[in-house]
């Protein structure tokens, strides 16, 4: 395996070429669909840009277990997927009625409706395609393994179940245990199964799984808490989505239970955490410390 010096490491470089090579794979990922107003809509959201950061997790992962991230790449792309379907499911008018995403408008806000909804479950089983049927070179043992992550995260366990319970929770007072659950199923599930399923393609060793599972449930949560804090101090331009919604829609965020201070502080003590358990693979895991920092650090 290829170490990688902490102190040289070049973060920025990493994550273009990593979003680069995000990028071609999306656009390959795409076959000829049909009628081609399907195919339109599934392309506009999924090349919206977007920071791609459940995919370049999932490629990291993988290379810090010692495998070949190109075999990963299918995968990187299936979590894509379902992470651009959750955001047009949820930005439907029966959802959190959105009409901007990643800086332009929202997919039913160009298509309509049911067009929104059936390119996110076309999107959503293309991911389970993506994995069974166009994963060469990658043990079916290892591929069967994803398709059970996937399938937990995408349901009821994961983002399903935390989505309802966000909807159920608007306009109520909410205790920082219901928020931490709805957190952990809404946006740190996926997170968290992205790096996990990075390892298993690239044949992690027990310890390091674990390790690992340990590490992307920190981020995770740290990746939403500075979500909440964005949405107060950013602004729709820098954010590409529309600033201030929580307020908006009545929600309860760590920021409005904590105050932003100490929503930070709790963020940071996560990525702290999680950094710390890697600590045993640090000369070959400057991609995955560096995307934990990233998480707090960035902007949108
Ligand atoms: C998966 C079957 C299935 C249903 C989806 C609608 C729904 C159920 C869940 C909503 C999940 C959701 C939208 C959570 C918010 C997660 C979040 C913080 C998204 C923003 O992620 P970024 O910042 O966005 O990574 P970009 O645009 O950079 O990819």
């Amino acid at each position: 395996m290829k170490e990688v010096a902490i102190s040289s490491f070049d973060f920025a470089a990493y994550l273009a070429k990593a979003k680069d090579r995000v990028e071609v794979a999306l656009d390959n990922s795409l076959g000829p669909e049909r009628p081609e107003e399907l195919r339109e809509a599934m392309r506009y959201s999924l090349l919206a840009g977007g920071k791609r950061l459940r995919p370049i997790l999932c490629l990291a992962a993988c290379e810090l277990t010692g495998g070949d991230s190109d075999k990963a790449l299918p995968t990187a792309v299936a979590l894509e997927m379902i992470h651009t379907m959750s955001l047009i499911h949820d930005d439907l008018p029966s959802m959190d009625n959105d009409d901007l995403r990643r800086g332009r408008p929202t997919n039913h806000k160009v298509y309509g409706d049911a067009l929104a909804i059936l390119s996110g479950d076309a999107l959503l089983t293309r991911a389970f395609e993506m994995v069974s049927l166009r994963s060469p070179g990658v043990p079916s043992e290892r591929l069967v393994k994803v398709v059970g992550e996937l399938s937990l995260v995408a349901g009821a366990p994961g983002l399903v179940g935390g989505q309802v319970a966000d909807l159920e929770c608007e306009g109520k007072d909410v205790d920082l245990e219901t928020l931490e659950y709805i957190h952990i199923h809404k946006t740190g599930a996926l997170l968290k199964a992205s790096v996990v399923c990075g390892a298993i393609i690239g044949g992690a060793e027990n310890n390091l799984l674990e390790a690992l599972r340990t590490y992307s449930q920190a981020i995770g949560l740290a990746f939403q808490i500075i979500d909440d804090i964005l949405d107060v101090t950013s602004s729709s331009e820098v954010l590409g989505k529309t600033a201030g919604k929580d307020l908006i829609a009545d929600k309860t965020t760590y920021p409005k239970l904590l105050g932003i201070e100490e929503s930070r502080v709790r963020a940071n003590k996560l990525i702290d955490q999680a950094k710390e358990v890697l600590q045993p693979w640090k000369n070959n895991a400057a991609p995955l410390l560096a995307l934990a920092d990233y998480i707090t650090s960035r902007d949108r």
